[in-house]
C-alpha cells in the first residue's frame, strides 16, 4: 500500500435510515441532505398493478460528504413501502430485524480471534421517521413504529412536506405530536443534556434543538437564482419555499445536527447504549435458554468464563476504539492546521505582492 494512502484520515463513517409512508418526502430529503441525485425516485405504479401490494424493500447507499473538511462516509438505508400495505407488521419487522441484524453481525465480528479487516460496521446511528403533514395528531401506525423501534435506535421525528402547513398549523401540529410522544413515553432522541455537568452553550443548543421536534422537513432537488445565486428552493405561483432558510423550515438545524454537531453523540448512544443492551438482553437469554435445557453446575462456571471473557473482549475493544478515534482526530486536527497554514501562506503572498504594500 503507497505511504500516502495508510496515513490518509478515513473520515468518519455515519449511517442514517429514512422510514415513512409512501410519498412523505424521503427520497427528495435524502437528495437534499447529500446534495445530490443520490436516490432515485419511485416510478408510479401503472393503474393495473397500483392495488398490488408490495413488501418493504431496505437498501442501503452509501455516500461521502464532506463537512467543513471533516470527511463523512455516509450510509443512508432507505425503506421503500412503508405503510403502503394494510397490514404493517410484516413491514415493522423487516426494519427490526434489519436494525437487529447489523448488532448480531458486530457481535460475532467482536467474538471472532481474528477480525476481518474488511469488516463494515453497519449499525444505524439515528433513524428519521417521516410524519405525513396532515395537521391531525400521531396515527397509530407512528406511535407503534416509533415506540418499538425506540429501543434499539436513535428515532428523530420529522414532519415530511412541512410546507403545506401553515406557521399556526405547523405549531400546533408539533406540539399535539409531542404530547402524543410524552403520553406514550416514547423514547425518541431528545437531544439529551446534562444540567450539571454540560457547559452553557451544549445546554442552549440541546434545547433549541428539542423546542424543534419533531422537525418540520422541507427538501427540493430544484435550484432557483436569487440576486444571481443559486438557492435551492421549491417554486409555488405564490412564491418560493427556501430549503436552507431556517424562517421556512427546520432542514438546515436538522442536519447541522445529525452531521455535525449529535453525531458523535448519536453514535456513542447506538454503541455504548443501545448495542450494549441488545448485546446483553441476548447473552441472558441464551444463558437461560441453555440453564432452562439441562442443568449442570460446570455449565454455569462455563458461562461466567464466558462472560469474563466477553467483558475483557469489549474492553479492549474500547481501548481499541479509543485509540483509532484519538488518532483520528490527531489527524484532522494536522489537516486542519495545515489548511490554515497554507491559508496564511495565501494571504501573506497577496499582502507582500500588493503593489502598495510596505514589504
Ligand atoms: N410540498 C412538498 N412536496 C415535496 C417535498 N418533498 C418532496 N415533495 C414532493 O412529494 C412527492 C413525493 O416525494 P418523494 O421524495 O418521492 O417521497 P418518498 O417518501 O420518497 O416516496 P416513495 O419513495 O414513493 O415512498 C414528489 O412529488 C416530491 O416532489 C416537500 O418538502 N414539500
Ligand atoms: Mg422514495
Amino acid at each position: 500500500m503507497p505511504i500516502g494512502r495508510r496515513n490518509k484520515v478515513k473520515g468518519v463513517q455515519f449511517t442514517i435510515m429514512v422510514v415513512g409512508a409512501s410519498g412523505t418526502g424521503r427520497t427528495t430529503f435524502v437528495n437534499t441532505l447529500c446534495d445530490s441525485n443520490l436516490l432515485p425516485h419511485k416510478v408510479c405504479d401503472s393503474p393495473e398493478t397500483a392495488h398490488q401490494e408490495e413488501g418493504i424493500r431496505i437498501r442501503p447507499v452509501d455516500v461521502e460528504l464532506d463537512e467543513d473538511g471533516i470527511r463523512i462516509a455516509l450510509t443512508i438505508v432507505d425503506t421503500p413501502g412503508f405503510g403502503d400495505n394494510i397490514n404493517n407488521e410484516a413491514s415493522f419487522q423487516e426494519i427490526m430485524s434489519y436494525l437487529e441484524r447489523q448488532y448480531d453481525d458486530i457481535l460475532a465480528e467482536q467474538s471472532r480471534i481474528r477480525r476481518n479487516p474488511r469488516f463494515k460496521d453497519n449499525r444505524v446511528h439515528a433513524l428519521l421517521y417521516f410524519i405525513p403533514p396532515t395537521g391531525h395528531a400521531l396515527r397509530e401506525m407512528d406511535i407503534e413504529l416509533m415506540r418499538r423501534l425506540s429501543p434499539r435506535v436513535n428515532v428523530i421525528p420529522a414532519i415530511g412536506k412541512a410546507d403545506t402547513l401553515t406557521p399556526r398549523e405547523l405549531k400546533a401540529f408539533k406540539q399535539r405530536i409531542m404530547e402524543d410522544i410524552d403520553h406514550y413515553d416514547i423514547p425518541i432522541y431528545n437531544f439529551p443534556y446534562d444540567p450539571e455537568e454540560d457547559d452553557e452553550e451544549t445546554i442552549q443548543d440541546n434545547m433549541e434543538l428539542r423546542a424543534l421536534l419533531p422537525f418540520a422537513v422541507v427538501g427540493s432537488e430544484e435550484e432557483v437564482d436569487i440576486d444571481g445565486e443559486p438557492v435551492r428552493a421549491r417554486v409555488y405561483p405564490w412564491g418560493l419555499v427556501e430549503v436552507d432558510n431556517p424562517r421556512h423550515s427546520d432542514f438546515v438545524r436538522l442536519r447541522g445536527a445529525i452531521l455535525g454537531s449529535h453525531l458523535g453523540d448519536l453514535k456513542a448512544l447506538t454503541e455504548d447504549v443501545l448495542y450494549e443492551t441488545y448485546r446483553t438482553e441476548k447473552l441472558s437469554k441464551s444463558i437461560n435458554e441453555s440453564q432452562e435445557s439441562e442443568f449442570h453446575p460446570e455449565d454455569l462456571a462455563n458461562q461466567s468464563v464466558i462472560i469474563k471473557e466477553e467483558q475483557l473482549r469489549k474492553e479492549q475493544e474500547r481501548i481499541r476504539e479509543y485509540e483509532v478515534r484519538a488518532q483520528h482526530e490527531i489527524s484532522l486536527m494536522k489537516q486542519q492546521l495545515s489548511a490554515k497554514e497554507e491559508a496564511l501562506r495565501t494571504l501573506e503572498a497577496r499582502t507582500f505582492s500588493q503593489p502598495g504594500s510596505p514589504y
